[in-house]
């Protein structure tokens, strides 16, 4: 299988309990290899922009809100199969309902703050990398 790539970001609930550490030493351990990451803060214009696909979305303006309340980290990550698999480390949306021994399920606090995203698509994974990374930060 071809080595490719994720976009992943540590919610600012998962930042905010210092989960930071252990969320990517969960990844590391996945066998993920971290490309680019920064420590930023999103504006609600800017978590607005980011997740534009959901404006239609009753929870929208609450997730811009949410995404926004403080420090996130932005991620690209490689690895054979990178998105399918990070999905099935991080879990379902729902902590409650996501798998024993996921990300979600061991450090997300409910629905909406749920302590990672994962990219659904190679494509939105290539557009949210250059949402947050130059092609000089991508090595
Ligand atoms: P993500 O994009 O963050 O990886 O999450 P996902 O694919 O599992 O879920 P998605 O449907 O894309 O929703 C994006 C984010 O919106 C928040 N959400 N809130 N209140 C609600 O019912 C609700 N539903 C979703 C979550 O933060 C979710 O990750
Ligand atoms: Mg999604």
């Amino acid at each position: 299988m071809a080595t490719n790539r994720t976009f992943t970001m540590i919610k600012p609930d998962a930042f905010g309990a210092n989960n930071t550490g252990n969320v990517l030493a969960m990844i590391e351990a996945a066998g993920f290899r971290l490309v680019a990451a920064k420590i930023t803060r999103l504006s609600e214009e800017r978590a607005g922009q980011f997740y534009e696909v959901h404006k239609e979305r009753p929870f929208y303006g609450e997730l811009c809100k949410y995404m926004s309340s403080g420090n996130i980290v932005a991620a690209i990550l490689e690895k054979e199969n990178a998105v399918e698999d990070f999905r099935k480390l991080i879990g379902a949306t729902n902590p409650k309902d996501a798998e024993a021994g996921t990300i979600r399920a061991k450090y997300g606090e409910s629905i909406e703050a749920n302590a990672v995203h994962g990219s659904d698509s190679d494509e939105n994974a290539q557009i949210e990398g250059s949402f947050f990374f130059s092609n000089l930060e991508k090595f």
